[in-house]
């Protein structure tokens, strides 16, 4: 017997949702009761501790439903990005942890096996999820587990990108019983873009026909007729009829039963549709259709800014920002802003992002050129290689990728630009430590995996002024590929916009003189070192430390780098990445090769992945803020 609980009783339904076990013993009519207070409590706890907003409010009758229907965590359900996820970790034994959510030793921002039996992989980067599902799924017939069902939910942003592509047609063709959820809400972080979107716009079948064809196959099923080929038959005989009325299936014509689109705010008709398809054999998809946002009026109708919009009065919706004009600005703001006076300036230059044009802040030359601004989905790969196209018919391409997501567009740069040396400005932002999202999307390993690429040039700016350079430098004529990498968050810098000055290529400088330690630096952590000099100086006031801003990790300024060898005993390089492969370690191999003997000490993000928490958290515990560095200069000076 089911419990059911008056509609009357003030009784919160969720305080006594342990697991899903418990959701499960719930009678139906419960459910939409589940959704409001999960609602509520996402809305409410959200408000004072930030982060992904949207995704999960939008998801949370799916949430329900899923769990409700399916034997968690014997069944496996597998996020894609996880973003939307909330609700799932609060129903999942994490509800009175829920206010530690991406906290330093908090709960994870995104889904992770490392934290609970129900997070089934992890999850981070978009488009995995088919192929992970699918790999789950034949790995169950394969391990005589064949009751276990798996179920990937995968949002309408996130199925562009071609890994889910790769995996529906893989599923297509494989012996599987996959489940794909497509929870379709128009939006990927800004608005859904190309032509999946107006595919899935478009895509309607009739109700009827999806109850007589269910039907059909249910009775078919019963009385032992269907197998996979007979199945198949089927799905290619239905979809030439409906081919014949012109209501081609892209998903049927790869044999993968589609349902839908339903309503995915109706928890009552998920658990129904849900429960009649979840026996089926053979790869199918269920189309839902949800609002980013539901339940949340401001977030309903500005469902980008909402996707995760920092902290927000719950009662009013007015989000709390930091506007103080006279604070420096966002590195992506100051990319933002100096691509459009670039653009202004050179026709030839085109823009390029996969799905991050607020995050990126290339809104700002989109809303001024929004015929030579391109956001191609969630995409990297594809955004390379068309850079690569676009440059070679003599377009200007910056392409503006975060480090972390770049990860996954590595082959394209070095097949489809690096070896036709084309001229492409690629700009990855968030390098380095990102903080609250964690291992996932740490820029962590840019430096190290780029610096093996042949004909690149890979560079970081010290401040807002040098990165406006930078940009500059990078579309002048005949660069070759030009990589400016920057982290998250602000400069030091108020009066940034000052006029160009080109940069040559390949050259550091020497930021502060010193004679009992040079400390060389990459990116913006050079100020750091700056300030721990400073300090340090002013303890030890008979010695001094230099500081040089190396700027291109690649070419290196090899000049610079024997005149420091030449007139320093001590050496420290800081970067904001990896310490294997690095400036560090370019530097230790530029000693090596050249027979100079100082102590060198290298500074950056230690051989493991990196939790999640503040970024001045993660500095230190990495041992790359501030203290670390006088702590360094302390240890090496008494040497
Ligand atoms: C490979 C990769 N690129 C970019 C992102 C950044 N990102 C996180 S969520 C998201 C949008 C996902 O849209 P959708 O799948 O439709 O989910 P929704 O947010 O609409 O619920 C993007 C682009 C990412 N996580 N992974």
């Amino acid at each position: 017997m089911k419990k059911k609980i008056e509609p009357t009783t003030a009784e919160n339904i969720l305080k006594s949702i342990d697991s899903p076990k418990d959701l499960r013993s719930l009678d139906q009519s419960m459910l939409p009761r589940v959704c409001d207070e999960l609602r509520q409590t996402i809305i409410e706890e959200l408000s004072r501790n930030p982060g992904h907003f949207g995704s999960s409010l939008g998801a949370i009758e799916l949430t329900v439903a899923l769990h409700y229907v399916f034997n968690t965590p014997e069944d496996r359900i597998v996020w894609d990005v996880g973003h939307q996820a909330y609700g799932h970790k609060i129903l999942t034994g994490r509800r009175d942890q829920f206010h530690t959510n991406r906290k330093y030793k908090g709960i994870r921002p995104f889904p992770s096996p490392e934290e609970s039996e129900y997070d089934t992989f992890t999850c981070g980067h978009a488009s995995n999820s088919i192929s992970v599902a699918l790999g789950m799924a034949v790995a169950n017939k394969k391990n005589g587990n064949p009751k276990r069902k798996v179920v990937a939910v995968i949002g309408d942003g996130a199925i562009t990108g071609g890994l889910s592509f790769e995996g529906l047609n893989n599923a297509s063709t494989t012996n599987n019983d996959l489940l794909v959820i497509l929870n379709d809400n128009d939006m990927s972080i800004s608005h859904s873009v190309g032509g999946m979107r107006s595919y899935l716009t478009k895509l309607q079948t009739s109700r009827p026909y999806n109850k007589f064809r269910y039907l059909v196959s249910k009775f078919l099923q019963n009385i032992g007729f269907m197998n996979d080929e007979r199945r198949r038959k089927i799905i290619r005989w239905s979809n030439h009829l409906k081919m014949q009325n012109n209501t081609n299936n892209v998903f049927e014509g790869m044999d993968i039963r589609y349902f839908g689109p339903i309503d995915g705010h109706n928890v009552l008709e998920l658990v129904r549709v849900m429960e009649n398809i979840k026996n089926m054999h053979g790869p199918k998809l269920l189309h839902i259709k949800t609002i980013k946002g539901k339940g949340y009026k401001p977030a309903e109708i500005d469902s980008d800014i909402w996707h995760a919009p920092g902290l927000f009065d719950k009662n009013t919706g007015e989000r709390i920002v930091n506007s103080d004009k006279e604070l420096p600005p966002l590195y992506q703001d100051v990319f933002g802003e100096t691509l459009l006076e670039l653009m202004n300036a050179n026709r030839k230059i085109v823009a390029i992002t996969p799905a991050m044009p607020l995050g990126c802040s290339m809104d700002i030359p989109m809303k001024v050129f929004p015929d030579r601004c391109f956001d191609v989905g969630i995409a990297e790969g594809h955004a390379v290689t068309f850079s690569g196209g676009l440059s070679k018919e003599g377009m200007i391409p910056f392409c503006n990728i975060y480090s972390t997501f770049m990860q996954r567009a590595y082959d394209n740069l070095i097949h489809d630009v690096a070896i036709q040396k084309l001229n492409m400005v690629l700009c990855l932002d968030r390098a380095g430590l990102v903080g609250e999202d964690g291992p996932t999307h740490h820029g962590a390993f840019d430096l190290a995996y780029l610096r093996s690429i042949p004909n690149i040039i890979i560079s970081s700016p010290y401040d807002e002024i040098e990165m406006r350079n930078l940009m500059y430098t990078a579309q002048l004529p005949d660069q070759g590929p030009f990589i400016i990498r920057y982290p998250r968050g602000r400069g030091l810098i108020s009066n940034w916009k000052r006029p160009f000055s080109p940069i040559v290529v390949g050259t550091g400088r020497e930021i502060k003189a010193g004679t009992d330690a040079a400390i060389l630096s990459i990116g913006p952590i050079g100020n750091l070192a700056y300030e721990a000099i400073t300090e340090w100086e002013s303890i030890n006031t008979d010695k001094s430390v230099a500081l040089y801003d190396i700027r291109f990790l690649k070419p290196l300024d090899t000049d610079l780098l024997h005149k420091i060898c030449r007139e320093h005993k001590r050496i420290i390089t800081i970067e904001n990445g990896t310490i294997l492969g690095g400036l560090g370690s370019a530097v230790m191999e530029f000693i090596a090769e050249n027979n100079y003997r100082p102590v060198i000490k290298r500074l950056g993000l230690p051989d493991e992945f990196i939790e999640h928490g503040s970024t001045p958290k993660l500095l230190q515990i990495c041992k790359i803020d501030k203290d670390a560095i006088v702590d360094t200069l302390n240890e090496l000076i008494q040497l």
